[in-house]
């Protein structure tokens, strides 16, 4: 079993964990009608000046494709115009495994939603992420707890786990949000995003990345 392997199977394994208050809902715009509005019949569009937009992004681990935009083009609120366009998002690296990417709002806030965009129209349109909060404030918090860290041990608080992963079509616009019906998701200054690949049949399966939206309460 190669490493690659071994974290799909552990991914899969915790699929349905997904903290008691949080809710993912997604949905997808298939290939012959996702455009460059991103519009979604339930879910909202992506926004500019969402309590995330002025973020401070860092890469805990994995390699950025060099094909792709810096982490910025998650928060610039600034689209692709096309379904295949590198350039417009961030991905990790093709044959790589995924990531771990940071959000830092500055200081800790209610957070009612935390909304993810994506576009390709192949394997690397759907998302597969672990979503993770911190407020900072424990002493054993690690800002940057690379892969093989159990986040959950150094002062972050497990949000949900995104999978948008169906059986037939997987290319075109994917819109998540993490939510909480009952409330809001909790407070925190900080995100942690735990990505996956979509698949391993190819090299192919890192999720471009579009926009990354977060809604203060
Ligand atoms: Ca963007």
């Amino acid at each position: 079993m190669t490493f690659r392997e071994a974290i799909l199977i552990v991914m899969f394994a915790s699929i349905v964990l997904i903290a008691p208050d949080a809710q993912v809902s997604f949905e997808h715009n298939p290939n012959s009608t996702a455009s460059r509005s991103f519009k979604f019949n339930k879910l909202p569009a992506p926004v500019k000046d969402d309590a995330g937009a002025k973020a401070k992004l860092a890469l805990v681990d994995g390699e950025p494709d060099p094909n792709g935009a810096e982490l910025t083009a998650l928060t610039d609120g600034m689209l692709p115009t096309d379904e295949d366009e590198p350039a417009a998002n961030f991905f990790f690296n093709a044959g790589s495994s995924g990531g771990r990417f940071r959000m830092d709002l500055g200081q800790a806030i209610d957070i009612a939603q935390v909304n993810t965009y994506s576009w390709h129209p192949d394997t690397r349109g759907p998302q597969l992420y672990k979503l993770y909060g911190s407020d900072g404030v424990d002493p054993k918090f690690n800002a940057a707890p690379r892969r093989g860290v159990d986040p959950v041990t150094c002062g972050w608080q497990f949000i949900a786990t995104v999978s948008t992963l169906k059986d037939g079509e997987e290319g075109g616009q994917y819109a998540v949000s993490v939510n909480n019906p009952k409330g809001n998701l909790g407070k925190y200054r900080y995100l942690l995003f735990d990505c996956y690949v979509t698949e391993m049949n190819d090299d192919w399966g890192n999720t471009f990345y579009s926009e990354v939206d977060v809604v203060a309460q």
